[in-house]
C-alpha cells in the first residue's frame, strides 16, 4: 500500500541513516538515494497517519501552475506557507520603517516578548498585502521560485519559455517522448536564491493510456516536507492526466539527501506507531477543461479520515 511506502523510508532513515550536519544547525539522520512509487490508482496519497491541510497543498500548486510568484494568491486563501520569505524582503527593505526584524526566525523562537513584536508586525504586512494593491505587487514578489520557473523560464536571449505549457502540448502530441521534463534548476540562478528549489526536476512518462510522474526532489525534510511534497505532484499528475484525456498512473518520488531532523525523531516515533487507514479519493470538477483554469473550488477530496496532525518544529 501507497502509505507503507513512506513509513518504510521513515522507518529506514531511523534506523540506518547516518548523523549528519546541516545549513540549518539543527542535526539530521540521512541517507542518500531513495525511491517511493505511489499507485494512483489505489487512491490519493495523502498520508492517514496524521492529518495534512491539503487545502494548504491545493492552493500552493494552483499558484505555481498560474506562474504566480506574488503571495498575495496565496493569502487571499488563507495561506501562509510563504509569508517568511516575502516578509524578510519587506522588512529588509528601506521603506520598512517598523520595529528591527533582523533574524526574526530565531530571535522569534529564543524570545517570547519578541516574538509578540513579530506577530504584530507579521498581521500588519499581511493585512496591507491584501489591501493594498501598490504594496502587494511590490512587497508581496517571491522573483525565483516554481512559478517564474514552470511557467516564465528566462533564457540568455531575453525570451521567456512556458515549461508547464510546453510539456502538456508535447504529452498530447508525442505521448512517447522521453523528453517530457519540466526543470526549476537554473545554475546561473541558484547562487542569488534564499531557497534553491527543493523540487529539481520532474518528468512525465505515458504508457497504456497512463500519465505518470516522477520527481527528483534534492533534498527532503522527510517528516514534514515530503508529505506535502507527494501530495502535490500527485495532483498535478491527476490535473494534468485529465486535461490530456488519460488516467492517472504513478507517481514515482526519487530523493537526494533524504533526512530526519534530530528534533522529529520522537514524533517519527508517535506516527509509526499509527495504522494507515483507507486513503481519500480525489474529486475534479469534470466542467473544468485546462489546468490553468482550476479553483481551489474545483477540486475535492472525498473519505479523508485521517489520524490527528502531529506538530514539529521547522528548521529554517
Ligand atoms: N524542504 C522539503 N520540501 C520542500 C521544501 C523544503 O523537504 O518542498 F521547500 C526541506 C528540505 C530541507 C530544507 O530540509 O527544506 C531545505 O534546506 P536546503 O536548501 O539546505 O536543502
Amino acid at each position: 500500500r501507497s502509505e507503507h511506502m513512506y513509513l518504510d523510508l521513515m522507518k529506514h532513515i531511523r534506523d540506518h541513516g547516518v548523523r549528519k550536519e546541516d545549513r540549518t544547525g539543527t542535526g539530521t539522520l540521512s541517507v542518500f538515494g531513495h525511491q517511493m512509487r505511489f499507485d494512483l490508482a489505489e487512491g490519493f496519497p495523502l498520508l492517514t497517519t496524521k492529518k495534512i491541510p491539503f487545502s494548504l497543498i491545493k492552493s500552493e500548486l494552483l499558484w505555481f501552475i498560474k506562474g504566480d510568484t506574488n503571495i498575495r494568491y496565496l493569502l487571499q486563501h488563507k495561506n501562509n506557507i510563504w509569508n517568511e520569505w516575502a516578509f524578510k524582503k519587506w522588512v529588509e527593505h528601506p521603506s520598512y520603517t517598523g520595529p528591527d526584524m533582523t533574524n526574526f526566525g530565531i530571535r522569534s523562537e529564543k524570545d517570547e516578548a519578541f516574538r509578540k513584536v513579530y506577530e504584530e508586525q507579521m498581521e500588519l504586512y499581511k493585512r496591507r498585502m491584501l489591501e493594498d494593491d501598490v504594496f502587494a505587487e511590490q512587497f508581496g514578489e517571491l522573483g525565483d521560485v516554481y512559478g517564474k520557473q514552470w511557467r516564465q523560464w528566462k533564457t540568455s536571449r531575453g525570451e521567456t519559455i512556458d515549461q508547464l505549457k510546453d510539456v502538456i502540448g508535447m504529452i498530447r502530441t508525442n505521448p512517447d517522448s522521453r523528453r517530457l521534463i519540466v526543470t526549476a534548476w537554473n545554475p546561473e540562478d541558484v547562487p542569488a536564491m534564499a531557497l534553491p528549489p527543493c523540487h529539481t526536476l520532474f518528468q512525465f512518462y505515458v504508457a497504456e493510456g497512463r500519465l505518470s510522474c516522477q520527481l527528483y526532489q534534492r533534498s527532503a525534510d522527510t517528516f514534514l516536507g515530503v508529505p506535502f511534497n507527494i501530495a502535490s505532484y500527485a495532483l498535478l499528475t491527476h490535473l494534468i492526466a485529465g486535461e490530456c484525456g488519460l488516467q492517472p498512473g504513478e507517481f514515482v518520488h526519487t530523493l537526494g539527501d533524504a533526512h530526519l531532523y534530530v528534533n522529529h525523531l520522537e514524533q517519527v516515533d508517535t506516527q509509526l506507531s499509527r495504522e494507515p487507514r483507507e486513503l481519500p479519493v480525489l474529486k475534479l470538477n469534470p466542467e473544468v477543461r485546462s489546468v490553468f483554469d482550476y479553483e481551489v473550488q474545483d477540486i475535492k477530496l472525498e473519505g479523508y479520515n485521517p489520524h490527528p496532525s502531529i506538530s514539529a518544529p521547522i528548521a529554517v
